[in-house]
C-alpha cells in the first residue's frame, strides 16, 4: 500500500450531477444499479483526463455509456477502481455490479447486521457498494429504490423524503427516497430490516414540523425514549447557540448491534451503534445515558458542520470533527454540570490523546499523509481538533466566534472545504492574525509549559516565566514556538483572586495570556505577598504545563481556586506527587509509607459540608495508572500499579468512616431518576462504595452485596459488582456474576458489561478468564461491541496484567489481531496500538513487544495494520 499526500491533492477530473441507485437486496447476490449524470470539471487543472471510478469487492455485471454497453476493451480494471481512458465531456453512465453483504465482516459499505441490511460509507466504504468518484469533493443529488422481500425487511429507508412505495410480485416490495441536498457518497445510507419505529415530531425556529423516527429492533423498544429527549434538545440548542435549522421534514436514526465506530451522520438518515443510542435506566448506567446524549447531539449537529459544510478531502477530516466534537461538548456542558464535563473530556484527552501524541502513530491534527484514512479517526483528530476550535473560541469570545461560525456556514454552504477556510473566517471577523494559530493543526506532539515564579519581596513583584517545546514527533524533529493561550490568575491569601497589574497595564483577576515566544516572562506589581499562581484555568490549551507547586500550595488550591477545573487538577497534582514518591520508594526497595499531606487533603475533603457531590466525586478520584504512566520516560508498569494500590488502601483505611457516613447519606432507595442531582448523588455514592471495598472489610464487601442485590438502576447495580468482581479473592465475585449474566443474558448491551468487569479484574487470573469468556454464547469476534468489552478491555482498562512479564498479555493480543486481521481491519488496527507503544517500556518487555509485532508483520496485512505496523517497526 503507497501513502496518499496532502500536497498532491487536485481537484476532480469529472462532477456527477445525479446519481440514481438501485437496490435489490439479498444477502448474498445484492445488485445494485446506479445510473451516474457526469460531466467534466469545469474547475479541473488538466484536459482530456480519463474516467477514474472507485470500487473493491464488485463484481461487474453491465456497463453502459449513453445508453451503448461497454466491453472488456472499453475499460481498464485495477484492485481499486474502473478506469475509462475515452468518455466524453458529459454523459450518463450505467453500471451494474453484485456485491455480498452477508459475508462483508468489514463492516464498510453494505452489510447485515442480526439480518437486517445497513451501510457504512465513511470514509471510502461506498466503493464497496458501486463503482464511483469516491471522494469528499464530489457532491451530488440522490435518489435510491430499494426493492426487498417484504416479510423478511418490511421497512426500507435511504436519505431524504419518501416519494414512492408499493408492493411487486413474489412478495417483494420496493421504497423510492429522494435527497434533495447535494452530498459527498459518504454521507449515502441505506437500511433495510424488520424494524420498529418510535415517532415524535420537532417543530423549527421558522415553524417547520420535523417528523423524528428512532428505528430498532423490537425488543428495545423500551430503550428509546431517552435518545428522541436528547435529539430534541439538541435540535433546539443547536437553533439557540448557532443560528441551525433543520433542513429535511424527516429525521431518522437506526440502531444496529454491529458496528466499527459509535455512530453515523448520513443525511437525514443516522446510523448508530446500538449501545450509542439505547438507553433505558435498568439496564444502561449514568456514563451511557451520558454518551447517548452526546453523541445523538454529535450526529445532529453534523448535519451543518460536516454535512452542509464537508471536507474537501480526509485530510481535512478535523474541520468536520473537530468542530463538532466542541459543540456536543458545549452542548452536554449546558445540559450537565460543565465543571465535570469539562473534567472528564480533559482526563481522557490528557490520558489517552497525550498518549497518542507521544507514540508512533502521533499525526497532527491535519495529517500531511496517510496510507488508510480509518486509521485517523483518533483522538487526535477529534479531542485535540476540538481544543484547537475551543482555542479559536477563547481568543475570539464567545460573539466573535459565533459571528465566525455563522460567516463560515453561510459562505461555504453546499461546497466541500478546507481547515485554512475555517480559520480565515474566524481571522476575517476578529481581525487578528492567526497565522502562527496555524501551527496547531500542522505540528504533533504534545507542548510542554514550564512554569516558574519569583517574588520580590522589596519591589513587590512576582515575575511568571513561561517556556514552551514541543518534543520531536515521527517525521517532525523540529518545532516551532505555538500560540498558546494560558488562562490564569493570581490568588492571594485567604483565597481572593488578585487584580493583576503588568507594567502600567491593568488586568483586573483573570486573564488569557498569550504565549507565543518559547520564552516569554511577565512581571506583577504591588504584590503585598507571594501569590500562588492559577495557571491554565478551564485547561485553555491542549498542553502539559508543569509549575513547582508545594504541596502547602497545592492543598490551598485545592479549597481556594475559583477555577472549578483547577480545583481538581491541584488535587490531582497532589495526588501525584505522592503516588510517585511511592512509586520511587517501591523502586527503591523502602517500605512505602503515604504522602500525610494527601490523607488530610482527602479528610478535608471528605469532612466540608458537600456544596457539588459531582465535582466532590471527580475530586475523589485518583489519578489513572494510564495517566500516572503518562508522566514517564521510562514507565514502570508494576511500580506504578503497586503504588497506586497502597495508596488507594491506605487512604480508604485512614478514612473510611468518612467513605462510609458519605455513602449513606447519598445512598437512597427511592425510585430512579434522571435529574442531574440524583446522577450526582449515585456517582458520589459509588464512588465512596470502591473506596470502602479497597479496604476489603468483610463488612464493605457486604454493603457491595446488598447494593448488588437492591439496586433498581443498572449505574448501581454495575458498580456493586464491579466491586464484588474486583476484590482480591475471586471467589468473592462469583455469585453476583452469575446473578447477574441470569439475569441479563438476553441484553447484549448489558452482557458487554458483564464481559468487560471481567476483563478488567486486576489480578493475574483475569486473563484465562477473559480466554475462556471467549467461548461464550454472547461472545463474538465479528461483532466489535464485544470485541471492545473483553479484549480491549483486557488490554487498555488492565494494564498490569497485559503487560504482565511472561508477555502472555502480548502473545494474546497478537492472536487476537491476527484473527481480526482478516474479520474486521478497522477493528483489528485499533486493537494493536497499545502493543505499538512500547518505547517508553523496560528493555524486556521492549522486546517482547516487538516481537509480537514481528509476527503480526509475517501475515497478509490490510492497509490498516500494515500502517500502524510500519510506523511501529520504524
Ligand atoms: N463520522 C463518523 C465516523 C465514521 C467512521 C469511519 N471509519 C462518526 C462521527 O464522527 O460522527
Ligand atoms: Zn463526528
Amino acid at each position: 500500500p503507497q501513502p496518499i499526500f496532502l500536497k498532491n491533492y487536485l481537484p476532480p477530473a469529472f462532477l456527477v450531477q445525479q446519481v440514481h441507485l438501485n437496490f435489490l437486496l439479498d444477502s448474498t447476490q445484492t445488485r445494485v444499479i446506479s445510473r451516474l449524470e457526469l460531466e467534466r470539471n469545469p474547475a479541473s487543472t488538466q484536459a482530456n483526463l480519463p474516467l477514474e471510478l472507485d470500487g473493491q469487492n464488485l463484481k461487474i455485471i453491465n456497463l453502459q455509456l449513453n445508453g451503448q454497453c461497454l466491453t472488456e476493451a472499453d475499460y481498464q480494471l485495477t484492485e481499486q477502481q474502473l478506469i475509462l481512458p475515452q468518455v466524453p465531456d458529459s454523459f450518463v453512465l450505467e453500471i451494474e455490479v453484485e456485491i455480498d453483504p452477508l459475508n462483508n465482516t468489514a463492516l464498510e459499505g453494505l452489510y447485515q447486521s442480526s439480518g437486517n441490511f445497513c451501510t457504512q460509507c465513511e470514509a471510502e466504504g461506498f466503493r464497496r457498494i458501486t463503482f464511483y468518484p469516491d471522494r469528499p469533493d464530489i457532491l451530488s443529488k440522490f435518489t435510491t429504490r430499494i426493492e426487498a422481500d417484504k416479510s423478511r425487511f418490511p421497512v426500507l429507508l435511504s436519505n431524504g423524503n419518501l416519494i414512492a412505495q408499493g408492493d411487486l410480485d413474489n412478495g417483494k416490495h420496493f421504497a423510492e427516497w429522494q435527497d434533495p441536498f447535494p452530498k459527498p457518497a459518504y454521507l449515502f445510507a441505506l437500511v433495510a430490516g424488520n424494524l420498529h419505529a418510535v415517532k415524535d415530531s420537532f417543530t423549527t425556529c421558522s415553524g417547520r414540523q420535523v417528523a423524528l423516527e428512532l428505528w430498532v429492533e423490537e425488543q428495545n423498544l423500551h430503550k428509546c425514549e431517552h435518545a428522541l429527549r436528547s435529539l430534541k434538545a439538541a435540535m433546539q440548542w443547536d437553533e439557540e447557540n448557532y443560528g441551525r435549522e433543520y433542513d429535511l421534514d424527516i429525521y431518522m436514526i437506526v440502531a444496529v448491534d454491529d458496528f466499527n465506530m459509535g455512530a453515523m451522520e448520513n443525511k437525514g438518515l443516522n446510523v448508530f451503534n446500538s449501545a450509542c443510542v439505547l438507553a433505558e435506566p435498568k439496564s444502561e448506567t449514568d456514563a451511557a445515558f451520558n454518551r447517548v446524549e452526546s453523541v445523538v447531539a454529535h450526529e445532529y449537529f453534523h448535519n451543518w458542520s460536516g454535512n452542509r459544510v464537508t471536507c474537501r478531502d480526509w485530510f481535512q477530516l478535523s474541520l468536520k470533527e473537530g468542530f463538532t466534537v466542541l459543540r456536543d461538548q458545549q452542548f452536554s456542558a449546558d445540559m450537565n454540570s460543565a465543571a465535570v464535563e469539562r473534567i472528564q473530556q480533559v482526563s481522557m484527552l490528557r490520558t489517552a490523546q497525550f498518549a497518542e501524541d507521544a507514540g508512533p502513530t502521533a499525526h497532527p491534527v491535519r495529517p500531511e499523509s496517510y496510507i488508510e484514512i480509518n486509521n485517523f479517526y483518533t483522538l487526535t483528530i477529534y479531542e485535540k481538533g476540538a481544543e484547537v476550535v475551543r482555542m479559536l473560541s477563547e481568543l475570539l469570545g464567545k460573539e466573535t466566534f459565533r459571528k465566525g461560525a455563522d460567516l463560515y456556514f453561510a459562505r461555504f454552504d453546499g461546497q466541500a472545504v478546507t481547515v485554512d477556510d475555517f480559520v480565515a473566517c474566524m481571522a476575517e471577523v476578529s481581525g487578528l492574525d492567526l497565522s502562527q494559530f496555524m501551527l496547531w493543526y500542522s505540528q504533533a506532539g504534545t507542548p510542554e509549559v514550564a512554569a516558574s515564579g519569583v517574588y520580590n519581596p522589596t519591589e513587590k513583584t512576582y515575575t511568571l516565566t513561561l517556556k514552551q517545546r514541543t518534543p520531536a514527533t515521527p517525521g517532525q524533529p523540529v518545532k516551532q514556538p505555538l500560540l498558546i493561550p494560558i488562562k490564569m490568575g493570581l490568588v492571594g491569601a485567604a483565597g481572593v483572586n488578585i487584580p493583576m497589574e503588568v507594567n502600567g497595564e491593568f488586568w483586573s483577576t483573570e486573564r488569557v495570556v498569550q504565549l507565543k515566544e518559547a520564552e516569554q516572562s511577565f512581571t506583577f506589581h504591588h504584590l503585598e505577598a507571594e501569590p500562588v499562581p492559577s495557571l491554565l484555568r478551564g485547561f485553555s490549551a491542549p498542553v502539559k504545563l508543569s509549575f513547582d507547586y508545594s504541596r502547602e500550595q497545592l492543598a490551598f488550591l485545592m479549597t481556594n481556586d475559583s477555577d472549578g477545573f483547577n480545583r481538581w487538577d491541584a488535587g490531582q497534582r497532589l495526588a501525584l506527587l505522592a503516588i510517585q514518591s511511592l512509586v520511587a520508594q517501591q523502586q527503591a526497595g523502602e517500605t512505602l509509607e503515604l504522602d500525610p499531606a494527601l490523607t488530610s487533603a482527602y479528610e478535608k475533603l471528605l469532612k466540608a459540608p458537600v456544596s457539588d457531590p459531582a465535582i466532590l466525586a471527580e475530586m475523589l478520584l485518583l489519578p489513572s495508572e494510564a495517566y500516572l504512566a503518562e508522566q514517564y520516560e521510562q514507565v514502570d508498569i508494576d511500580a506504578i500499579h503497586q503504588a497506586s494500590e497502597f495508596a488507594r488502601t491506605s487512604l480508604a483505611k485512614a478514612l473510611y468512616a468518612e467513605f462510609l457516613r458519605l455513602y449513606q447519606d447519598h445512598h437512597s432507595s427511592a425510585d430512579w431518576s434522571p435529574e442531574a442531582s440524583a446522577v450526582a448523588a449515585r456517582r458520589l455514592k459509588n464512588v465512596c462504595l470502591t473506596w470502602l471495598v479497597a479496604t476489603e472489610k468483610p463488612e464493605a464487601l457486604q454493603l457491595a452485596e446488598q447494593q448488588f442485590k437492591q439496586a433498581n438502576n443498572m449505574t448501581d447495580q454495575l458498580a456493586a459488582l464491579t466491586c464484588l468482581a474486583h476484590a482480591k479473592d475471586a471467589s468473592v465475585g462469583k455469585e453476583a456474576l452469575e446473578a447477574f449474566v441470569k439475569q441479563w443474558s438476553q441484553d447484549a448491551l448489558v452482557m458487554d458489561s458483564w464481559f468487560s468487569v471481567q476483563a478488567s479484574r486486576p489480578y493475574p487470573d483475569a486473563l484465562d478468564k477473559v480466554k475462556t469468556l471467549q467461548a461464550h454464547s454472547a461472545f463474538s469476534m465479528k461483532n466489535p461491541n464485544k470485541v471492545r468489552a473483553l479484549i480491549s478491555a483486557f488490554v487498555n482498562q488492565n494494564r498490569v496484567n497485559f503487560h504482565a512479564k511472561d508477555a502472555s498479555g502480548y502473545q494474546f493480543l497478537a492472536d487476537k489481531v491476527i484473527e481480526l486481521n482478516q474479520l474486521n481491519p478497522q477493528i483489528a488496527s485499533r486493537l494493536v496500538i497499545p502493543l505499538t507503544r512500547f518505547k517508553r517500556m523496560d528493555k524486556v518487555r521492549q522486546n517482547l513487544m516487538k516481537i509480537e509485532l514481528e509476527r503480526i508483520k509475517q501475515e497478509k496485512l490490510s492497509a490498516d495494520l500494515f500502517e500502524v505496523i510500519e510506523k511501529a517497526l520504524q
